[in-house]
């Protein structure tokens, strides 16, 4: 399948996203989980992602966690596969895991934590710092803010100039869109992702196939919840307004849909003469 024809220098970035854990490849060994891995992000990468997230460890609310060595025996396979033909970033939060990604290939360190920063440096690769108010087991239980935008802003801004003190070059922000958020708070970072893009920091955002847009979805269809694999019209909505707002880069399980959303949102698909 060819890729619609983009310019990254004003395209938005789509971030596939490849979860390498035992629930997202349950059947088979791990030989074959590594193969279905890396045949999936070749397929990510067929469909124009411009880079693949490459993850270990599950950060479900809730999730239960993962060691090191399980985490790095998930992905250094997958990435070593990939590196040579996608930029990879690895979705970590430990420090061990993300030396063995990198030696790998990965020139990105996706880390939901933001305590990585310091790992960022000493390796010179780039870094995504994102918000979460407390710890995946606990974080859903009953999250709160008094001022949900600016605490989460300011908390960003803080954290990737101390990763630039650090000698970070690049170094993102990202609002944890469901980490440690309701509803309402995830529905107000998006609405005011503005805030986060004037910060002139570039952002990033996860809305993709998230709980809150199965609760959106619910709610306007009359019924309890809306299964994951259905909710791919609000991701890309979201991840369209985010992209219009002024996010640098998206991250997506459907890389296919929102590259095109990509391109229609920078304007490079012409409407017929
Ligand atoms: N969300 C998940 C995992 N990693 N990383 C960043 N930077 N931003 C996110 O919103 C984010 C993330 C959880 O989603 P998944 O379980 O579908 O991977």
């Amino acid at each position: 399948m060819t890729p619609p024809v983009r310019s990254d220098a004003v395209n938005p970035l789509v971030m596939g996203v490849l979860n390498v854990t035992p629930d997202s490849f349950s059947d088979g060994g791990r030989f074959l989980a590594v193969e279905k891995a890396v045949a999936h992000g070749r397929q990510l990468t067929a469909e124009g992602a411009d880079l693949v997230d490459v993850g270990g460890e599950s950060t479900r609310p809730g999730a239960a966690p993962v060691d090191a060595a399980e985490e790095c025996r998930r992905v250094v396979p997958v990435i070593e596969a990939l590196a040579g033909s996608v930029r990879v970033s690895v979705d970590t939060t430990k420090a061990e895991v993300a030396t063995a990604a990198v030696a790998a290939g990965a020139t990105l360190i996706n880390d939901v934590s933001a305590s990585l920063a310091p790992v960022a440096a000493d390796l010179g690769v780039g870094w995504v710092a994102m918000h979460r108010q407390g710890d995946p087991r606990s974080m859903q239980v009953d999250p709160h803010y008094d001022d949900v935008v600016t605490e989460v802003r300011d908390r960003l801004v803080a954290w990737a100039d101390a990763a630039r003190a650090l000698g970070v070059a690049e170094v993102w922000i990202d609002p944890g869109i469901g980490f440690g958020k309701t509803l309402a708070h995830n529905l107000s970072l998006l609405a005011h992702l503005d805030q986060l893009v004037a910060t002139g920091l570039p952002v990033a955002v996860g809305t993709s196939r998230k709980s809150s847009l199965g609760t959106l979805l619910a709610r306007s269809d009359g019924v309890d919840d809306v299964a994951v694999e259905d909710r791919l019209e609000a991701s890309v909505a979201t991840a369209t307004w985010a992209m219009a707002q002024g996010a640098a880069m998206v991250r997506v399980h459907d890389v296919r849909a929102t590259v095109h959303a990509a391109a229609v949102v920078a304007g490079q698909i012409e409407p017929a003469a």
